[in-house]
């Protein structure tokens, strides 16, 4: 393999976390003789300052795990069993590719199903000859949408592409809404920047449904009730119009549909707003007076607000309030929501779509327990990777129902025996992020980074991108693409001629560990509009959304689930349930390793007072959480934190080492969001019981 590890003496080895997190932190991996003994977080990274996560700080728990699935397995018990037998790769690769090879015959390739998400988010590990493979074999194509792609859908209809302001930034901010963000728990490094400003004397404002760690911290709390930010958004713009705090000349020069936009938001007075929201009219107006007259003025919005039915329009109608302020004109002003679109990254070479023969169907991956339990023609084989459906995708009893089907072919490759590996027919080792090479960028600040391996893989442990190589071999795949190594994939994928790479080439990174963009120190990309849309302007009227049938303009799109959209369903289920992740978990990452669970203790719900005394729930509880999809065993913690009808499990926890076998997802629905086609975890309603 190229970039071997140092197999004798002490070496430090400059790595980057793979996890799916906005922070991609540098990594230092002290090696010796062949063996990792300490992680660090880079000092000299900015966005890292030296600082890991609770998590990556203990990466070698992970690493070294007696847990670690370090050899080829096949099932020897019932499906869903979780019983294996150790076989050779020979073995393993041989059964795929013939079982593989049968499906097609029968059923034609497209009843293939990858399943991936950003278990490993390396450009190489995430998607490359993985999607290579697929491609060629013409296996159905994945649509991913478990996570993000209602925001992005929202925010590209605005701004143009997945940019905004610069993280290191936010220390300069004078005011900062931390908007559907907890990140204390999840974007550790910009809460480091956001507590510089508060010293420098920034207020700081959390819009979020129940008092996160991160709200707790901040001078204002907004709890608002999940998926009405829209309205609240709308109501700014009302107050900001109104009050004539917006900022004429920016939004002339550099939007379009301002008249249109305003006329919706002059339907958003704070009152109907605090009926929309449950929240003080007082509070909006406040909020909205504080955003139009303190510069510079930052939004830091995150995936949260947008796992509803209207999370796209969420985040759309965000999108739009730094334009009419002009917040965009000072780099310490203005929003993120992604950085990812600021990276030049090649994905055509990574991925190579144009192998792909004719229009093979697409499945979206928030629907997969729809997708194995009623496609036609069926999914007769789905191969699992970077990602553990079992335990994240909603309506869990579906999901598991499909991959417990007989006549299913499972193939699942991972470093643990996950709820999704109990039901493989193969099950695969893979490389941790000390074992393989990648290149990263990220989705919440501006570098791009090398990870070197700094120790050999464990066991037969392979990485993604050899195990995909190999089977390409297996399966007769002839094409030059398949022989490339890691390091010309990764050259591939930085070799666009765009000035935001200009010195930031592989040997850069190879010999620094990362380096910044080419872009300004201080960067405020739409400090005179430049914005990457098709009229170059702000978009607050978009006619692309317009020609596909959409709206114009933001609009407030209510739950699917809530008491105001569905008071039938609020009869039987009243309590709108959230279900955001522990600050000691990443989704269903390290909640199997007993430090982490330790720490996060058992599956929890939040309830207040109220809705607890209500129901005769007292601290310390078992209760059921239940709808019709399903139901799971949490522990109650009757605290205010959760604001009345709304109750919040932290997650993600894995199904098997649970109370009862059942997660948050047992009850959270398959629908999908307004834009993106994306999640909605958190548009569910439920009722709460003690457990009998
Ligand atoms: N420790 C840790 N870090 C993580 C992760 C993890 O699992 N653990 N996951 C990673 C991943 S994959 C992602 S996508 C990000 C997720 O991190 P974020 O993008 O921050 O999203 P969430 O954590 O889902 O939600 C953030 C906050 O939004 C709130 N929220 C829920 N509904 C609403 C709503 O309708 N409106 C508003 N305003 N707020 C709402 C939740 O209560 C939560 O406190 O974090 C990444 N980082
Ligand atoms: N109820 C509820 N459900 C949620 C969420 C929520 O907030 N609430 N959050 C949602 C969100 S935002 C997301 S992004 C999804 C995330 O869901 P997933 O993408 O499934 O993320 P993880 O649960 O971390 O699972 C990733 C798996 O990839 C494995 N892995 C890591 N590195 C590699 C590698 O290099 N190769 C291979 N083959 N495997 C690797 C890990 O060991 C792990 O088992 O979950 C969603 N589910
Ligand atoms: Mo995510």
């Amino acid at each position: 393999m190229a970039f071997d590890p140092p197999a004798t003496g002490r070496h430090v080895v400059r790595g980057a976390c793979p996890h799916d997190c906005p922070d991609t932190c540098a990594m230092l991996v002290t090696v010796e003789d062949g063996r990792a003994v300490s992680v660090r977080g880079n000092p000299e990274h900015p966005p890292t300052h030296g600082t890991l996560c609770t998590k990556v700080a203990r990466y070698l728990d992970r690493t070294y795990s007696p847990q670690r699935v370090l050899h080829p397995m096949k099932r020897i018990g019932r499906k869903g069993e979780g019983r294996f037998a150790r076989i050779s790769w020979d073995e393993a690769l041989d059964t795929i590719a013939a079982r593989f090879a049968d499906v097609s015959q029968r059923h034609g390739p497209e009843a293939i199903l990858p399943y991936s998400y950003a278990g490993n988010m390396g450009l190489l590990q995430y998607g490359s000859m993985d999607r290579r493979f697929f491609h060629r074999l013409g296996a159905s194509l994945l649509d991913r949408t478990i996570c993000a792609s209602a925001g992005k859908a929202g925010w590209v209809s605005v701004i143009g592409a997945a940019m905004g302001m610069d993280v290191e930034r936010f220390a300069e901010s004078r005011l900062i809404l931390v908007w559907g963000s907890n990140a204390i728990a999840s974007n550790l490094h910009f809460w480091t920047r956001a507590q510089e400003a508060k010293r420098r004397g920034a207020t700081l404002v959390a819009i979020d449904p129940y008092r996160s760690a991160t709200a707790e911290k901040c001078h204002e709390h907004v709890a608002l009730m999940p998926g009405t930010d829209a309205a609240l958004a709308f109501g700014i713009m009302h107050v900001l119009i109104r009050d004539g705090l917006v900022d004429r000349d920016y939004v002339e020069r550099y939007t379009l549909g301002y008249d249109a936009l305003a006329t919706r938001a002059a339907q958003w007075s704070p009152a109907r707003v605090a009926d929309t929201c449950r929240i003080p009219a007082a509070q909006v107006e406040r909020i909205a007076r504080a955003y139009g007259t303190t510069r510079p003025a930052a939004i830091r919005l995150n995936y949260g607000m947008q796992r509803h039915r209207g999370g796209g329009n969420a985040v759309r109608a965000v999108a739009c309030l730094p334009a009419l302020v002009g917040a965009w004109r000072d780099p310490a002003g203005g929003a993120l929501l992604s950085s990812s679109g600021t990276y030049p990254i090649d994905g055509e070479a990574l991925e190579r779509p144009d192998l792909i023969p004719g229009k093979p169907r697409t499945i979206n991956m928030s629907a997969i327990g729809d997708a194995l339990t009623s496609l036609d023609p069926p999914v007769g084989a789905v191969f699992v990777y970077n990602s553990n459906p079992v335990a994240v995708a909603p309506e869990s009893r579906k999901v598991a129902a499909g991959f417990a089907r007989e006549d299913l072919f499972v193939v699942v490759h991972d470093l643990f025996q996950t709820d999704t590996a109990d039901f493989a027919d193969i099950l695969l080792p893979a490389t941790s992020q000390l074992e393989h090479f990648d290149i990263h960028h990220s989705y919440g600040h501006l570098y791009l980074q090398a990870n070197l391996p700094s120790i050999a893989p464990l066991g037969e442990a392979l990485p993604n991108t050899e195990l995909f190589r190999r089977l390409a071999a297996r399966m007769g795949f002839t094409e030059p693409c398949f022989a490339d190594s890691d390091e010309a994939v990764a050259r591939a994928a930085l070799g666009r001629d765009d000035p935001r790479l200009a010195g930031v080439g592989l040997d850069v990174l190879l010999r620094d560990g990362f380096a910044r963009l080419a872009v300004p120190a201080r960067y405020a990309p739409f400090a005179q509009g430049g914005f990457p849309t098709r009229s170059g302007r702000c978009e607050f009227h978009s006619e692309a959304l317009a020609a596909k049938g959409g709206d114009p303009l933001p609009a407030v799109v209510l739950p699917y689930e809530s008491p105001v959209s569905n008071p039938g369903l609020a009869q039987r289920f009243p309590l709108a349930f959230i279900s955001p992740p522990s600050r000691n978990f990443l989704n269903s990452s390290f909640a199997n390793l007993p430090a982490f669970v330790a720490e996060a203790g058992e599956p929890s719900l939040l309830v207040h007072p109220d809705d607890a005394a209500a129901r005769g729930i007292v601290a310390g509880a078992q209760v059921r959480v239940f709808n019709d999809r399903g139901a799971f065993l949490a522990r109650a913690e009757v605290t205010d934190r959760a604001r009345p009808g709304v109750v919040v499990a932290p997650s993600v926890w894995w199904r098997k080492l649970a109370p009862g076998g059942e997660n948050a997802n047992a009850v959270t629905s398959q629908a999908l969001t307004d834009l993106g086609r994306a999640a909605t975890f958190y548009d569910c309603l439920v009722e709460v019981a003690t457990a009998t």
